[in-house]
């Protein structure tokens, strides 16, 4: 698929200001890809789509979850984690998009996972970082995207997890799973 059919078909699922930044990721993502060695279409279709079902209602997205057998965890948590593996799935439903590399990347996007593939890791970077991000640390985490993939997801894996810790907000095991790959594994 072509970036202005992309486009088009996510437009009309966003706002304004949420499509300005799904804009801001894919620009971002590009970037990424074309500096870490990555398909550069397939960074841009994912970061296109990444955000696809976030205005879904919480109850189609809940009878996603449950109907597609999705981690059922997740039910207990905040439903802003739920538009990740939810627009995977409707993405191949309702757009048609099949690539794996594609789908896992924006399924992944909120909480990373251990063991990310390159493209998992562009677009959850990209999506932190993106020109529209405005938050306490973001520059930082910039700054360390000029020199290594690994730690600027790292970083904002860290960030995230301390930005919910202050503010008495659950963590999903998913997201403490990212961290502890990367600490154990990663650079
Ligand atoms: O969809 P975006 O706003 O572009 O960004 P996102 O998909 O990365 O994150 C969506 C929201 O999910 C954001 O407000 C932070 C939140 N979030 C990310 N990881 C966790 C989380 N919330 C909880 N409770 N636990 C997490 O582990
Ligand atoms: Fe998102
Ligand atoms: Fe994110
Ligand atoms: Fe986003």
């Amino acid at each position: 698929m072509e970036r202005y059919e992309a486009l088009q078909i996510v437009e009309k699922q966003l706002t304004e200001k949420r499509y300005t930044h799904t804009l801001g990721v894919a620009e971002t993502a590009i970037r990424l890809a074309e500096k870490y060695g990555a398909d550069v279409k397939k960074a841009e279709l994912a970061a296109i789509f990444h955000d696809y079902a976030k205005f879904r209602k919480k109850e189609e997205m809940r009878q996603i979850l449950i109907d597609e057998q999705m981690d059922k965890r997740l039910l207990q948590f905040h439903h802003e984690l739920w538009h990740a593996p939810v627009g995977a799935f409707l993405v191949q439903k309702e757009a048609g998009i099949t690539d794996e590399v594609i789908l896992s990347a924006i399924r992944w996007h909120t909480t990373g996972r251990p063991n990310m593939t390159t493209l998992e890791k562009i677009v959850y970077l990209a999506d932190y970082i993106e020109p529209g991000r405005r938050f306490p640390g973001v520059d930082e985490v910039r700054q360390i995207a000029a020199q290594s993939l690994n730690k600027a997801v790292l970083a904002a894996v860290k960030n995230s997890i301390m930005f919910l810790m202050s503010k008495q907000q659950p963590v999903f095991p998913v997201t403490l799973d990212t961290y502890n790959d990367y600490i154990q594994n990663g650079e």
